[in-house]
């Protein structure tokens, strides 16, 4: 037994590498049997991760241009664009001309002048110079009225120095909120500094909506207590505005009905509030309108201009409505500018109107 033990003990290097030379060759032998059994198809998971990881990117965006044809293609396509098949040919279909301008919001009075203008001038003609007939009477409609637009107050120059103060007013969920977001990245990307009112004071969600447009777009906001009084808050964004020199100072509202006189009052009181610090103050009061409206639009435009002598229009959601058309009407009754166009929810989906380029893709023309 001493002998045996003896022996054991002598070789024992021997037999531990021997174990191992043997263990190692039946680990390798059963890991390949295993890699030819795997079905096809089924690869490591280390190599799936070693994959480079695909970061998703944003599609590029289209160019102005194209985004405002691509926001009024369902007025052009339902509408505008329409037309001219519906009346050139030997039967030109007046009815349903006209039906088509009525769905589409167009005032009475307009609708009959368009049509005594194409049955006086249009027999015979193609379809795209129909189109250009449709277009020709929309810009002597709206022209002289675009004409009086104070364009340079929505651009910013570095070489003029003066603050301007923009009240922004409209009904409930026009986009009041989403385009001073809009026009406070667009100003401050051009290098002005901007300051923003918070005087939606009903609802702090509202405040909050703005709050984050405003980091976004890196510019200042002037916020209150829920419940402040809203002309309050006015007077300190423009006080602070004009005391710290920003180049503009935009007042959002909290959304109403036209038809609220207590808070068509509130709003009143808001603009002359702002007046005691500088008499031009605000240089200007836009009204947001959804082009989804309809025919509510033109009252609710009635109303606000009546109270606030509004100097501009802003036609949101352009891109989702056929009523984009509606804004020639609207314009022409009230004698007031449109001064951007909204056809989408992104940032730089807030268009500066150029009459133009929008009347040419609303009824389908080549834009140069
Ligand atoms: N498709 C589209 N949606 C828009 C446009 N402008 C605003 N919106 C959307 O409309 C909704 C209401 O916008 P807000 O900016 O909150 O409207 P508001 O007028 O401030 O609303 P209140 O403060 O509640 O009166 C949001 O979902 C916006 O993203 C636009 O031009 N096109
Ligand atoms: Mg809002």
């Amino acid at each position: 037994m001493d002998q045996l033990q003896q022996l054991v003990l002598e070789n024992i290097e021997v037999y531990v590498s021997g174990f191992i030379v043997v263990t190692g060759a039946l680990y390798y032998f059963f890991q390949q049997k295993r890699r030819e059994q795997r079905p096809t198809g089924s690869e490591p998971q280390v190599e799936l991760s070693a994959k480079p990881t695909e970061i998703p990117r944003e599609p590029p965006r289209a160019n102005w241009k194209d985004r405002l044809s691509l926001g009024l293609s369902k007025s052009r396509t339902d509408v505008w664009g329409k037309i001219g098949n519906l009346f050139s040919g030997p039967a030109p279909k007046l009815d349903e001309i006209e039906e088509v301008l009525y769905s589409a919001d167009i005032p009475t009075g307009m609708v009959q002048e368009l049509l005594l203008k194409l049955d006086r001038e249009g027999k015979g003609q193609s379809s795209q110079g129909i189109q250009h007939l449709v277009y020709g009477f929309m810009k002597d409609k709206m022209g002289p009225v675009q004409h009086s637009l104070h364009k340079d107050g929505f651009e910013f120059r570095s070489d003029v120095k003066r603050t301007r103060v923009l009240m922004i007013v409209g009904v409930n969920g026009a986009g009041k909120t989403t385009t001073i977001g809009k026009l406070a990245t667009k100003l401050k990307s051009q290098g002005a500094k901007v300051i923003v009112g918070a005087c939606d004071t009903f609802r702090a969600a509202a405040v909050d909506q703005l709050q984050v447009w405003c980091d976004r777009a890196g510019v200042d906001m002037v916020r209150a207590k829920d419940g402040a009084d809203p002309s309050g808050v006015a007077y300190d964004t423009v006080a602070r505005a004009y005391a710290e020199s920003y180049d503009y100072c935009l007042i959002d509202t909290a959304g109403r009905l036209h038809t609220n006189q207590n808070l068509m009052d509130e709003l009143t009181k808001t603009k002359r509030v702002m007046s005691k610090l500088n008499v031009d103050a605000p240089h200007d009061v836009l009204l947001v309108l959804d082009a989804i409206t309809g025919q509510n639009a033109l009252k609710q435009a009635q109303e606000f201009n009546k109270a606030l002598q509004l100097t501009g229009i802003i036609f949101t959601k352009c891109d989702g409505s056929a009523k984009a058309g509606s804004a020639v009407g609207i314009v022409d009754q009230l004698k007031v500018p449109i001064t951007f166009i909204g056809v989408g929810e992104s940032v730089d989906d807030l268009l500066t109107f150029d009459l133009e380029i929008y009347l040419k893709s609303l009824v389908g023309l080549e834009t140069t």
